[in-house]
């Protein structure tokens, strides 16, 4: 069914998404070897109620937006992946609250991500894609970037710095939504970093404004920011089904057409207000 309100894609989105992260309760005592170095605090424990929050994309849109200030001026900011504020503040500001990383990035020895400062400043949430039943300890055992042991290396090397993992459940639930709301069968793979990202602020936030998730009139084929690569399909997606994530937001965005044109901005109420 496409014709969802938005008042009841939201309660959709509030009710069925489990967006809390994985602490050593979710795992059979028999791996606490491991499990034992996640973080006792839950991720809402740990930065309580937030009021306005900025989710801020790693897309090429952003160069030249000037938003940098604007984007500072939120109780707490979110960012993606590699994505930089160094050099770039004018325009993405450079409070950074939240880093939401891919498996890929934390695992693949050629991002060298133990050893790089730009992923000591705030707290970190990682996501490893599973199969689309599986359960926490199925995927532990097998997930598709092995992360296990690095993030037991870097947590004793950064006992200081919080460092959650998204439950293996959570992006299925959130597909599973998207595909409802969607006119075609959509790809069997999980919606991109972005839109947890946006999904896990709207758990945390009153308010989530997000930047060049919508892109505004300044959209190109440049792909980030932050580096000189052309590529359309960072913004349409290929392996993520990144356009229909992006009509799913459109369809709840509470601002206007013009504000998405000119700014890239769209504006989401957090869940802890909405009543369902
Ligand atoms: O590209 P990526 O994401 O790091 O971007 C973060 C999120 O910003 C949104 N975005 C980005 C560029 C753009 N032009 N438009 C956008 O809307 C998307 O919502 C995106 O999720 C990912 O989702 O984790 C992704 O990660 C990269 C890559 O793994 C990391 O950057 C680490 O190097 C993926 N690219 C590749 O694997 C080549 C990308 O597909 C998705």
């Amino acid at each position: 069914n496409q014709n969802h309100s938005a008042e009841e894609i939201l309660c959709h989105l509030k009710n069925r998404v489990n967006v809390s992260t994985l602490t050593s309760w979710d795992l059979p005592p028999s791996v606490a070897s491991w499990s034992q170095d996640l973080p006792k605090k839950s991720l809402q424990e740990e930065v309580g109620n937030l009021g306005r929050c900025a989710v801020v994309t790693s897309a090429g849109s952003l160069k030249f937006s000037k938003l940098g200030k604007e984007i500072d001026s939120h109780d707490a900011v979110l960012r993606f992946n590699r994505a930089p504020t160094g050099g770039f503040e004018t325009d993405v500001g450079s409070k950074t609250t939240f880093r939401l990383i891919n498996s890929q990035l934390f695992s693949v020895p050629s991002f060298k991500f133990q050893d790089n400062p730009l992923y000591k400043k705030g707290i970190l949430i990682m996501w490893d894609p599973a199969p689309y039943n599986a359960d926490v300890y199925q995927w532990y055992k097998k997930p598709e970037y092995s992360f296990l042991e690095l993030y037991t290396k870097y947590r004793k090397q950064n006992p200081n710095q919080p460092f959650y993992i998204m439950k293996p459940k959570t992006s299925w639930q959130l597909w599973d939504i998207v595909q409802e709301n969607s006119p075609e069968k959509i790809q069997p793979d999980p919606p991109s970093s972005g839109s947890l990202g946006i999904l896990l602020m709207m758990n945390l936030c009153d308010e989530v404004n997000v930047y060049e998730f919508l892109p505004s009139t300044r959209q190109s084929d440049l792909c980030y920011y932050y580096e000189r690569h052309y590529d359309r399909a960072c913004t349409v997606g290929a392996y993520h089904p990144l356009m229909y994530e992006k009509n799913l937001v459109m369809k709840i965005n509470q601002g206007d057409i013009e504000t998405i044109h000119k700014y890239g901005k769209v504006t989401l109420p957090g869940f802890r207000k909405l009543k369902c």
